[in-house]
């Protein structure tokens, strides 16, 4: 409501100018100090007022049309290889090399600098699909922003998936490979999701004996050149299968005379659809048209994404873009197959055993975006907290919002460590220095990495957001965006519960053998530490997680495989949280080491590590229980 003049005059009288002002409603400021006198009217009295006691208080925040003087600094992105002391720490340790280190260095710098605000434009132009010419032709074209198209460029250029193949550093190529990735994924604007399939698609290649027709695919694959440079697709993903690939698969592969095939079907979720090939799977037509159902009946092709002369993909409709949640900046496409030339690169029948190839390669890519994004989410919020002033001090000062970000560094350190540790394991295996127990780590980490650093993305990105306050919810601070990518990251590549039944596969298949290599690995890192007393409880921590793990093991051995099954998610989540409590204990033992290093280990222990024996200890994998929590769910009565 206005001040009546009467007021206004008592008050302009005042002697403290400021507090004068202080009971006048903002509006009514706005509104007269912006309002102009019309050529040749007289000045009402009230507004002679206004402005003498205006001119009097020198100052008037919010008057004259301003918006006040305080604007909040915001979080400065600096170069995240030279920000990222645990990774330098790891790279010293592992890498030391001056090739590297430079490489990093000048990369990082390009991150912060250039490559980011490409990512954030990605993110402002999404791709679009246009169905047809101005002519009505059907044309399917994916226009995507000219970021994009540099970012592709770049990453050839960067040797983005190229290191991991040139093999330069020996064993620790991957290592080299995935920190460059890891500098890179928050600012690439998901441009590491198609390097991801590259690279999947190439480890593919090379794993069936690298060989015509997909010689040629391989080299561009693993290309520097950008003009040379390919980028693939991997086309799993159909209307009934999505997880389960081998039931839902409709796709058929018609053998044509020349031992080439025709593909029809329908792939309902291909990300990055502007590759220019691909890997898929489909079931091959016998003469009498029949396929054979489930998974063995699947094999795995070679496809690429051409024209013809009509302008018009040979082979392919594009029948909508996906509109996802986040991911926005890459395009995904439902695809009609219709007659897609195809080459087989599988024995018949062997598709998913041969694209498992490809899915290693990128759950180990998508593990290396998790880290990635809790490292981004924490750089930026400790760079706030030293530039946000809350409740008379700077945000660094409150020690309850620093120990909240050290949480978050925690989990930040756990998963960086899970992943690089998969990765040293993948470079020994390619490089021949795998030991057995090296195949068998690698085999059971990829999905237990990937199951927890994707589920711990999403919590610590949100944690993060809530430490912008307000701020971390708005649009265009490109922080909301973070965590809309991160949800992707548990549920692309294989969810948490997928991954989890994955992770009993292998047990299974290996005959326990998997496990005992964990158990062996963990030990042999803890007894590296014993002499470091001021890791003394972490190491009791992490060998006593180890025992209860052991000892679940055995129960569960002589139970059913439904009770396994309830145990597998719990099961995951125990093997990663104590194998990265070893990680970061053996991190922490190192000559090296920092005080923070230390610190880390020791907080990451205080959590409970083996939460499958606990459960197991409460009964939570009976069968009653099973029915029971069908019961909660759908909060019926259970049926005798
Ligand atoms: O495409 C997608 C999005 C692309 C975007 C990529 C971006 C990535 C990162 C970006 C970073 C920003 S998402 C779609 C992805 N789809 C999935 O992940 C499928 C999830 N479902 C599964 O993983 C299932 O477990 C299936 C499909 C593998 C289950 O199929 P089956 O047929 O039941 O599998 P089996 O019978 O267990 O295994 C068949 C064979 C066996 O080999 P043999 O016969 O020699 O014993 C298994 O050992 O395949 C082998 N195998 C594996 N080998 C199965 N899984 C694996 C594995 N994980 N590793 C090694």
């Amino acid at each position: 409501m206005a001040a009546s003049p009467a007021i206004l005059s008592r008050r302009a009288a005042g002697s403290s100018c400021c507090r004068l002002w202080c009971g006048v409603t903002r509006p009514l400021v706005h509104i007269r100090s912006a309002r102009a006198t019309e050529p040749g009217a007289r000045k009402r009295d009230e507004e002679h007022m206004w402005e003498a006691a205006s001119d009097a208080a020198g100052y008037l925040p919010f008057s004259r049309a301003s918006v006040g003087s305080f604007f909040q600094g915001q979080p400065v992105l600096k170069n995240p290889f030279l920000e990222d002391a645990l990774l330098r720490g790891y790279l010293k340790r592992h890498l030391p090399q001056e090739a590297v280190w430079s490489d990093l260095n000048a990369f990082g710098e390009r991150v912060a600098k250039e490559i980011d605000i490409w990512g954030r434009e990605c993110e402002l132009n999404p791709p679009r699909l246009v169905h047809f010419d101005p002519w009505g032709q059907r044309v399917d074209h994916i226009v995507t922003s000219a970021a994009w198209k540099r970012l592709k460029d770049l990453s050839a250029q960067e040797g983005l998936v190229a290191i991991g193949y040139e093999k330069s550093f020996g064993e620790w190529s991957r290592v080299y490979q995935m920190s460059k990735l890891y500098i890179f994924s928050p600012s690439s604007g998901l441009y590491t999701c198609p390097l991801a399939m590259t690279d999947g698609a190439a480890k593919v290649i090379q794993s069936t004996g690298v060989s015509l027709p997909v010689e040629e695919a391989y080299g561009r694959l693993t290309s520097r050149q950008p003009e040379r440079f390919w980028t693939s697709g991997q086309w799993m993903t159909e209307r009934q299968g999505g997880s389960d690939v081998g039931t839902g698969t409709e796709t058929v592969a018609v053998p044509q005379t020349d031992g080439s095939y025709k593909l029809h079907g329908f792939k309902w979720f291909t990300s990055a659809t502007d590759a220019d090939m691909t890997l898929t799977l489909a079931r091959v037509q016998d003469r009498s048209g029949s396929t054979t159902p489930g998974s063995r009946g699947l094999s795995l092709f070679y496809a690429e994404v051409s024209r013809g002369e009509d302008g018009r993909l040979r082979g392919i409709e594009v029948q909508r873009l996906k509109d996802k949640l986040g991911t926005r900046q890459m395009p995904t496409a439902e695809l009609l197959l219709d007659g897609l030339p195809a080459y087989r690169l599988s024995e018949e029948g062997r598709g998913v055993a041969s694209i498992a190839n490809m899915l290693t390669i990128t759950r180990i890519h998508n593990s290396v975006s998790a880290a990635a994004a809790m490292r981004r989410v924490v750089h930026l919020a400790r760079d706030y907290a030293t530039r946000r002033t809350a409740f008379g001090k700077l945000l660094k000062d409150h020690p309850l919002h620093m120990q909240t970000l050290a949480r978050m560094e925690v989990e930040t350190r756990a998963a960086f460590l899970l992943v690089m540790d998969v990765c040293r394991l993948l470079g020994r295996e390619e490089s021949g220095l795998a030991s057995q127990l090296d195949v068998h780590l690698l085999r059971l980490l990829t999905p237990v990495v990937k199951l927890y650093t994707g589920k711990q993305a999403v919590a610590v990105v949100s944690e993060g957001l809530e430490s912008f306050g307000g701020q971390g919810y708005i649009e265009d601070t490109g922080l909301p965006g973070i965590l809309r990518d991160a949800q992707v990251l548990s549920i692309w590549e294989g969810t948490t519960n997928v991954l989890s039944l994955d992770v009993l596969r292998c047990v299974a298949r290996s005959s326990g053998m998997v496990l005992h290599a964990y158990f062996t690995h963990i030990k042999a890192l803890l007894a590296g530490a014993s002499g470091v007393s001021s890791l003394a409880p972490a190491v009791k921590a992490v060998g006593d997680a180890l025992s209860e793990l052991e000892q679940f093991v055995q129960i569960a051995a002589s139970r059913s495989p439904s009770y396994l099954e309830l145990a597998a998610r719990d099961l995951g989540y125990s093997l990663a949280r104590i194998y990265a409590g070893a990680l970061l204990i053996d991190h922490a033992s190192w000559k090296d080491a920092s005080s923070h290093d230390k610190h880390a280990a020791l907080r990451w222990c205080e959590q409970e590590l083996c939460l499958v024996a606990s459960k197991q200890k409460r009964g939570c994998y009976d069968s009653s229980t099973a029915s029971l929590d069908a019961a909660l769910v759908f909060d019926q009565l259970i049926q005798d």
